[in-house]
């Protein structure tokens, strides 16, 4: 046992045994039949420390407000036009609340401690009032209402049509990172579906390269937007939970695997305005994960850069496309070969990518995500299907074949794609 595990441990012991020891001499008093606290008044003095508790306890609450004031983010100027009511709404919810538990609460212990039990008073048996009751069920109904409608407004516009202006961004929550999706020069996100991705070969959002939407799309390692310019918020989850938070902007948002959800906002303060009016240099504005989501949840935490518009062409210029980056790393040796028809083409149909090109770019992704990308044609896809597909190799899966012929009618699909990737380099 080391010097540090000893010391706890009799931190821990000396506490106990003193008061095994206090208890004891109380039982020894009281079997010799003297009440050491027999005079003291036990209900006033229950009464007295209700009230203390109450008094130091508010007192206490209060304190670390003022101590730690400077960390609350909400203290500060919210960073986007959507804030602004966000803002209000909690303020009034806020000291609503407050004003409204420290009275009922000043009251409950002023009356613990005011009438005490004691032999000379009877309480009073009071078993309704109907006036009472209707008043204190009115008044919140009253006041929630008015909170809950001037809140639906505000929930509506952000979540609701996004300005003509705005850009979009994508973020997706995965164990234990956001990854950060911008849809490129064209403006439009490319194709991405789950059974692309390959974390191997660099494919961690799923790319499906044959569409050429997809080709200028980049990921970075921060987000930035420009200030005065409407941003839409596309999020979704790679695997569990997760909530895509931007504090600064009050705005907050649950991250759903299998479902799209989103938000919009404007910034309106640029990451060096907000450092000037903070007086920190350092100072980042940050898009954090509020859910739970396992033992990384803490590392998910981005930094956001308002720019101005300078800055923010500047930064996107600078970017390079998911599908170059995979190219150059060679990770990627058959993106050189992707697909011609349609990137002619303009828009492709889902049914045309699909059919042009391999999921992927990489010969090894093709591999083991191809039987899963077939079963694709034969939509709706059943995600349990799917899942089998691609845990086979087609060697193994025509092992399988006699027992269950399902499996074996959707794993035998693989020579497809290259058949069709023969087609497109004719
Ligand atoms: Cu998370």
């Amino acid at each position: 046992m080391d010097a540090q595990t000893l010391i706890s441990l009799i931190k821990f012991l000396v506490p106990l045994v003193l008061a095994l020891a206090a208890y004891n001499t109380y039982v020894v008093f009281k079997l010799k039949g003297v009440d050491p606290f027999g005079n003291w008044d036990r209900n006033k003095i229950n009464g007295t420390l209700l009230l203390l508790f109450f008094i130091i306890g508010s007192g206490l609450a209060a304190w670390s407000t003022a101590m730690y004031k400077d960390l609350y983010i909400l203290i500060y100027n919210p960073a986007s036009d959507l804030g602004v009511p966000i803002d209000s709404m909690f303020w009034t919810t806020a000291i609503l609340t407050t004003v409204a538990a420290f009275i009922t609460n000043a009251a409950l212990f002023y009356f613990a401690f005011a009438y005490s039990g004691s032999e000379t008073k009877k309480a009073l048996y009071y078993p309704e009032n109907n006036k009472l009751e209707i008043l204190w069920t009115i008044i919140p109904a009253v006041v929630l209402t008015i909170l809950i409608a001037s809140g639906i407004s505000t929930w509506v516009k952000a979540t609701g049509p996004s300005p003509e202006n705005a850009r979009e961004i994508e973020l997706t929550g995965k164990q234990f990172e956001w990854m950060i999706r911008y849809p490129g020069k064209d403006a439009k996100f490319g194709r991405i579906t789950w059974d692309s991705i390959n974390d191997a070969s660099g494919n961690t959002y799923g790319y499906h390269f044959s569409d050429p939407n997809s080709r200028d799309d980049f990921n970075p390692q921060e987000i930035h937007l420009q200030v005065g310019i409407p941003v839409k918020v596309n999020i979704r989850a790679r695997d569990v939970l997760h909530s895509a938070t931007l504090p600064h902007f009050r705005m907050k948002m649950d991250a759903v695997p299998g479902m799209n959800t989103s938000f919009w906002f404007t910034p309106t303060i640029t990451t060096d305005s907000m450092r000037l009016i903070k007086g920190n240099p350092k100072f980042n504005y940050e898009l954090a994960c509020q859910e739970i989501c396992g033992g990384g949840h803490w590392n998910m935490r981005r930094v956001v850069v308002i720019d101005t518009k300078q800055q923010y062409d500047e930064w996107v210029r600078s970017q390079k496309p998911t599908y170059l980056e995979m190219a150059i790393s060679k990770k990627a040796v058959a993106i050189t070969a992707a697909p011609t028809e349609s990137a002619e083409g303009g828009e492709a149909k889902p049914a045309d990518t699909e059919k042009a090109a391999p999921a992927t770019p990489t010969a090894e992704a093709v591999k083991t995500t191809a039987p899963a990308a077939d079963t694709k044609k034969t939509t709706p896809v059943e995600p349990k299907k799917a899942v089998d597909a691609k845990k086979a190799t087609p060697a193994e899966a025509k092992k399988a074949a006699p027992a269950d012929t399902k499996k074996a009618a959707e794993t035998k699909k693989p020579a497809e794609p290259v058949k069709t990737s023969e087609k497109k380099t004719k």
